[in-house]
């Protein structure tokens, strides 16, 4: 997978699994599913959210109104239309509020239904934003934690060939850079 407006190192790989931090534009990347950080409407809004259906086209928000929405930790799966990628799963992030809403288990959720609807589709490459850390506030850190340790479990069965954390800036893209090797070395 390679795509122009992106910047990638190759982090670690995990039994069949390649663990890759990409630095750009999540609509730009060639993969069997993007995940989307959306709201329970699944009808758009900002952030990676709107660049998703604004490069996707309006097909994609027409399957969007048939999903009737989704609960925040959950996922739904639709086709990429416009978009270089085949699939885009859609996620709903827990809002930050203070961290003893549950956040946290809603946030691995995220990742573990997106990663489990990926798997009942057979797909192999899915690359995943940093889910409610933009207009939902979750920090950084504990949210990229989260994002690592989750998909690791998840892909222990060797089911996917990457998994890629798109990050939309240099502070988060050296965040991951910093705690993939660390988290992955434990594995
Ligand atoms: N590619 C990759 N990452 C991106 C992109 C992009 N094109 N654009 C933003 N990010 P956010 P949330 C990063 O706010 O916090 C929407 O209105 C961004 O820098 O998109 O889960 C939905 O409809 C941040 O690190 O999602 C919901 O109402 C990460 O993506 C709400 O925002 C997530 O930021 C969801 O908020």
């Amino acid at each position: 997978m390679s795509a122009p407006e992106t910047i990638r190192s190759d982090v670690a790989s995990v039994a069949r699994t390649r663990f890759t931090v990409a630095l750009g534009d999540i609509t730009k990347l060639p993969v069997d599913a993007i995940v989307n950080a959306a709201n329970s409407s699944l009808l758009g809004g900002g952030g990676v959210d709107g660049a998703i259906h604004r490069a996707a086209g309006p097909d994609l928000l027409a399957e969007c109104r048939s999903l009737n929405g989704c609960r925040t930790g959950q996922a739904k799966i639709t086709m990429g239309y416009r978009l270089p990628a085949r699939h885009v799963i859609h996620t709903v992030g827990p809002v930050w509020n203070g961290g003893d809403h549950d956040e946290e288990e809603l946030l691995a959720g995220c990742y573990r239904n997106s990663l489990s609807l990926a798997r009942e589709r057979a797909l192999k490459t899915i690359a995943f934003p940093a889910i409610s850390t933009g207009i939902y506030r979750f920090p950084a850190e504990p949210a990229a934690g989260i994002a690592i340790r989750t998909t690791l479990a998840e892909s222990k069965d060797g089911a996917f060939e990457e998994i890629i954390f798109c990050c939309f800036g240099d502070d988060m893209a050296a965040l991951y850079d910093r705690l993939l090797p660390q988290m992955l070395s434990g594995a």
